[in-house]
């Protein structure tokens, strides 16, 4: 704000200074105001239930739902069977030998998960061309487990060096249905030598996504091998911590400071349709987690998604909010009138494309 000057031993100015925190607090109160009412819109709370997930406080923890998704044949049943360390689900070098998800409950490190093996996803081009109904609801059903997911973790199979375009797919799904997303580089065996490391690997399967969906940079990557057992131990706490960061919820205060930095330093284009005062974001809110949801009051309700999805890109690089979508909604807020109605634009997440 304003320098306001004073002078502690004289008294001068604290009068002044009075008044200007007197309007601060005002000001903040007013906001706050007006993030509760547009919280018990039904519109904007849509049919989530709690605002702020409750994991240790009361009761037994929930299970951490965990989905496995990927193409056929990529090694999501043999995952499964290591991470449970049994032979619970059929594997086979047939593709397509899962057909329906199948839901174990499962106690990791004495933690509740739910794990869900799917069938694997073909190309669609390829369903049309086998006409095979079953895979489709095979499909449909793999799609299914993902929308109850906390956590999805995407198989791909090692060998076949590029990421196919079913895989991107899916991770661009996972994204939009708001899990949280972890990829599982899988069969390593068969690729990995002396020379080329796991976690080099993990770093070019890293790049390519970024590459495809910038978005999804620095999307956590775990290279293993599910045959021989490499490196499958080290998938849960990845698992864990992604689901941790997803239902994060962060304190008012500490995001309107990154607010008032990042929109210090580049701050938002002038709207034409707003006249002409310059557009400013006054106050940013969550209003939940599963997956990260803000927010923003500004003085005109038609800031340009390429200046939210800058928000929200350094938002993801602030708070380390990787492999999720971010969704930032503008609510236009006046001070002399706050609830002069103006209907909350529902933000587009970060639109993949
Ligand atoms: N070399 C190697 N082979 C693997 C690995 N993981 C799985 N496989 C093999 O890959 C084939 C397919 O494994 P599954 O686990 O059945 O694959 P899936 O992804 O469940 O396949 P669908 O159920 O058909 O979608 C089997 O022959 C496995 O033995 C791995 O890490 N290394
Ligand atoms: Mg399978």
């Amino acid at each position: 704000g304003k320098p306001v000057p004073i002078s502690a031993e004289h008294g001068e100015g604290i009068a002044d200074i009075a008044v200007v925190i007197d309007r601060l607090v005002k000001k903040k109160r007013l906001l706050q105001e007006q993030a509760e009412q547009a919280l018990s819109d039904t519109d904007l709370v849509e049919s989530q239930p709690a605002l702020l997930p409750n994991e240790s406080d009361d009761g037994p923890e929930k299970p951490l739902q965990l989905t496995i998704l990927g193409r056929p044949n990529v090694g999501k049943s043999t995952l499964v069977n290591a991470l449970l360390k049994q032979e619970r689900v059929i594997t086979g070098a047939t593709p397509g030998l899962t057909r329906d998800s199948i839901s174990v409950n499962w106690t990791w490190n004495d933690r509740p998960v739910q794990l869900v093996d799917t069938a694997g996803i073909r190309k669609s081009s390829n369903r049309a061309k086998h006409g095979d109904d079953i895979e489709d609801m095979a499909v449909r059903d793999a799609m299914r487990a993902l929308k109850v997911a906390d956590v999805a973790v995407l198989v791909l199979d090692a060998e076949a060096g590029v990421l196919q375009r079913q895989e991107l797919a899916i991770a661009d799904a996972v994204v939009r249905e708001g899990r949280s997303l972890v990829i599982c580089a899988n069969k390593m065996d068969l690729i990995v030598d002396q020379e080329y490391s796991a976690k080099q690997y993990a770093m070019d399967v890293s790049q390519q996504i970024e590459l495809r969906f910038p978005m999804l940079r620095k999307t956590p990557v775990v290279a293993m091998s599910s045959l021989t057992g490499k490196n499958v131990q080290a998938l849960m706490p990845v698992v864990f911590n992604a689901r941790d960061r997803w239902q994060r919820v962060i304190s008012t205060g500490i995001l309107n400071r990154w607010l008032q930095e990042v929109t210090a330093s580049h701050p938002p284009p002038t709207v034409r349709s707003g006249g002409t005062k310059a557009t400013k974001i006054k106050y940013i809110l969550q209003t939940k987690g599963r997956p990260p949801t803000f927010l923003l009051f500004c003085n005109v309700d038609d800031i340009p998604q390429s200046y939210i999805r800058f928000l929200a890109r350094n938002f993801q690089d602030t708070f380390f909010m990787f492999g999720m979508d971010t969704r930032m909604s503008i609510k236009k807020s006046s001070e002399t009138n706050p609830y002069s109605g103006n209907a909350t634009k529902k933000g587009k997440g970060f639109g993949l494309g």
